[in-house]
């Protein structure tokens, strides 16, 4: 996941670490060059000790800011969320004191970690937001066409099913052909109850029956599956608005693709706009060199990141962890 962008941000590092300890040498007689070196960045300088405070300015960090910013914008990070990154970091090191022996390193990872971390936001808990809201619990997912719903659906039936709820699934696409058999035999793999009604039939009243259900035989969540669509098909988003107004979602969650990069982002901004969403799933994380999706899309929407997808597996889902994220980015490849 994300190995592209987790390499460059390698390099990046040893550039700010470079122009740091370089500008730190040139500061005064009494520094002396590299006493340690690592020996998984060999020949880099990591390490450099002062007998005295060295203070980070501005003109340190401009070159390697600069290839930072080029870096997130390749990698599919949103402008205003990569900008919001380099303005994070400049802010943080420059007038940083770096004491003496302090690693360039620690100060550059940390600076970097916590831009990343402001970004990207808290994630969402599902369970304990289902433990802690009324049953049942209504989930609606929306998104455009072919990034993983159905699969999504399914996923998060059997992730809740492991986590101790009742599910119950509603067949929403009604449109697609084949859209009902698929979600059907992910259901009945699972040993999860399905609501269906025929191909062609108006979603909003499956998705009634699929509440109705789970109302009178005390199901914890309903996962209610849509046809994809696009935010500009005007009649497919009123369909999607008279399915909110009948279920009455607890949440709706937009589905993309991880994948996607930053169209993902603009299509969330948009569904986010007309039918609302309380939070996203990022699909195919796992074919994602990338990652500019998963950094920039609960910023810019103002909506957290509940979960990436990893597979086409059903537990190929992991709640998203703002923390691991970073850790994995920051980690050394290996
Ligand atoms: N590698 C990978 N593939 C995934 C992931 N999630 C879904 N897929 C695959 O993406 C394809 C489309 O998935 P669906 O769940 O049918 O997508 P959808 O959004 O429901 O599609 P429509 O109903 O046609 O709009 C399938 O082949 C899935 O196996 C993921 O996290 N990783
Ligand atoms: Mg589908």
């Amino acid at each position: 996941m994300f190995d592209g962008l987790r390499e460059k941000l390698q390099n990046i590092t040893t550039g700010f670490e470079k122009s740091i300890a370089t500008a730190s040498a040139e500061s005064g007689p009494a520094a002396r060059e590299p006493e340690k070196k690592d020996p998984s960045l060999l020949g880099k300088v990591k390490v450099l000790v002062t007998d005295r405070e060295f203070v980070i300015s501005e003109k340190d960090i401009e070159e390697p800011l600069f290839e930072l910013e080029m870096v997130l914008l390749e990698n599919d990070v949103a402008l205003p969320v990569a900008e919001e990154i380099i303005a994070h970091i400049r802010e943080d090191l420059t007038g940083k004191r770096r004491k003496i022996g302090e690693r360039v390193d620690t100060i550059v990872l940390s600076a970097l970690k916590s831009a990343l971390l402001d970004v990207l936001g808290e994630g969402f808990d599902l369970i304990s937001y289902i433990t802690t809201h009324k049953r049942p619990v209504k989930i609606l997912f929306t998104g455009v066409n072919g990034t993983g719903k159905t699969t999504t659906v399914a996923k998060i039936g059997a992730y809740l099913k492991k986590n101790g709820f009742s599910v119950v699934i509603g067949a929403g696409d009604t449109f697609r052909a084949g859209a009902i058999e698929q979600i059907d035999v992910h259901a009945s793999r699972l040993g999860i109850r399905i609501i269906q009604h025929q191909q062609g039939a108006d979603p909003s009243a499956v998705l009634f029956d699929a509440v109705q259900h789970a109302e009178a035989n005390h199901i914890d969540v309903v996962l209610a599956d849509t046809a994809g669509r696009f935010h500009n098909r005007v009649n497919l988003m009123n369909q999607l608005d008279k399915i909110r107004r009948i279920m009455k979602p607890d949440l709706i969650v937009y589905v993309d693709e991880a994948v996607a990069g930053n169209d993902a982002v603009v299509r969330a901004f948009e569904f986010e706009k007309s039918v609302g969403a309380d939070a996203v799933v990022l699909t195919k994380a796992d074919m994602d060199p990338r990652g500019g999706a998963a950094i920039s899309i609960a910023h810019t929407i103002g909506k957290p990141l509940m979960f990436l997808g990893t597979g086409q597996g059903y537990d190929d889902i992991v709640p998203f962890s703002p923390g691991q994220m970073v850790d994995e980015l920051l980690s050394e490849a290996a």
